[in-house]
């Protein structure tokens, strides 16, 4: 007997077994079992009425299910919020202004420093409330805006409470070099000792974080500095990723594929010997329009490039208040469709199936499939490609996390939908 079976669905799987576009099965049935997917397929080639295979059966009326949406790049733990400084910008304040003022990512890191974890857990709290309302299930969220051990752990501990939720799983990663501290503003190796040698350890001894992160960037770190960083890694047994090729071509992107990365994001200013370099590796390519559109950059990802070497391709929000300020995973994947030019199955794959690649969680997420979590979105849809089209209309229609239903839908009337759980 299964526990629950959604009747009446059409399925994007995204699972690459199936050829169709999206993985799609439609007039489909799906079965879920102990928290996982038991069986799917079309409703015609049930063994029995629905009622008589499971205790709970829902009618879904012709909605769309997806995989639960996965946000595989997100800053969503963070001190205060930075519109003033946005406010300032609009009225024709200079960067330099805005430096003096107190702006730019260090107001970040000094609102965090001295905000309590109850406060930093409060504001990310909504925002992944934010997240979840419209069909995420998993969420990666980083730490870089304590940048010395205390403040770090700290970020990295309030990401894990984010995770204790049981309605979304939480990824954690450690982003100590994503700015040099003002204590260090003349001293760019001590930092980099500090990271290698006491953050790194620590916070691995303390199981806080599952992979590392940089920024590699001439206002961040150089690939010099980043290889320290993914040498401690290595040492601590934690994988990497990097924030590469935003602004300008760091070759980040080929010291990352050296490293086996799990994921390359940004990548604005990937150079072809770049794009070769993690072709060759299991590494994704995370897009993250939002911080394109926020920062008005005009160079676009060379997606077509990405395409045909067959790098898979994620898109993220990258939540973060300097640089994209996004908590709408639908908004991300309508601009990686406008602004890159993804289609809009690249773009749900992005927020699925590629995304849990990223995250080294394909086994478990990323794809409707026997055997896998029963993370699974619901949309008020007429097709999967109205997931990337729409701007601020938010269709789900209801969610699962691991086969626990914490979202709740009308069946046939279109009353206020709420959040609970
Ligand atoms: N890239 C970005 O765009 C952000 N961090 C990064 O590594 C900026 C973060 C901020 O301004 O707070
Ligand atoms: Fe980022």
């Amino acid at each position: 007997m299964w526990d629950t079976l959604l009747v009446n669905v059409n399925l994007a799987t995204m699972d690459t077994n199936r050829a169709a576009p999206y993985g799609a099965v439609q007039n489909a049935a799906l079965a879920i079992k102990d928290g996982l997917i038991d069986w799917l397929g079309p409703e015609a080639e049930l063994s029995d009425a629905p009622g008589e295979l499971a205790r709970n059966v829902l009618d879904l009326d012709g909605k769309w299910a997806t995989p639960g949406l996965i946000d595989c790049h997100t800053h969503l733990v963070f001190g205060g919020a930075r519109a003033s400084e946005y406010e300032m910008r609009l009225n024709g304040a200079s960067y330099e202004e805005i430096a003096r003022a107190g702006g730019g990512i260090l107001s970040t890191v000094k609102a965090t420093r001295s905000a309590p974890k109850e406060t930093l857990y409060a504001a990310a709290l909504s925002r992944l409330n934010a997240l979840q309302s419209e069909g995420v299930t998993t969420v990666e969220i980083k730490s870089g805006y304590g940048l010395d051990l205390e403040s770090e752990m700290k970020m990295l501990e309030v990401a894990r409470d984010l995770g204790k939720k049981d309605s979304v799983e939480v990824v954690t990663t450690f982003l100590g070099a994503h700015a040099l501290p003002p204590e260090y503003a003349q001293d760019r190796e001590g930092y980099i000792n500090l990271v290698c040698e006491e953050m790194i350890p620590a916070v691995a001894r303390a199981g806080l974080a599952d992979a590392v992160d940089a920024f590699c960037e001439t206002i961040g770190f150089s690939t010099a500095e980043t290889e320290r960083v993914f040498k401690a890694a290595r040492t601590c047994g934690l994988p990497v990723k990097l924030h590469a090729e935003q602004l300008s071509d760091s070759s980040g992107s080929q010291l990352a594929a050296r490293y086996n990365a799990l994921s390359v994001d940004h990548l604005e200013y990937l150079s072809p010997e770049g794009v070769t370099a993690i072709a060759t590796t299991n590494t994704v390519a995370v897009l993250l329009p939002g911080a394109f559109y926020f920062l008005k950059e005009t160079q676009t990802p060379p997606v077509q490039a990405l395409r045909q070497a067959s790098v898979p391709l994620a898109v993220a929000t990258d939540c973060n208040p300097g640089s994209s300020p996004v908590t709408s995973p639908l908004l991300a994947m309508n601009m990686a469709c406008t602004l890159f030019g993804l289609t809009p199955e690249e773009a749900l794959t992005g927020m699925t199936r590629n995304a849990s690649q990223a995250l080294a969680l394909s086994d478990k997420v990323g794809t409707l499939s026997k055997g896998k979590s029963a993370d699974i979105a619901l949309w008020n849809i007429a097709t999967p490609a109205e997931l990337s089209y729409w701007l601020g209309y938010n269709p789900l229609a209801g969610l699962f996390k691991a086969g626990r239903e914490i979202f709740t839908w009308q069946h046939t009337q279109t009353e206020a939908e709420h959040i609970h759980g």
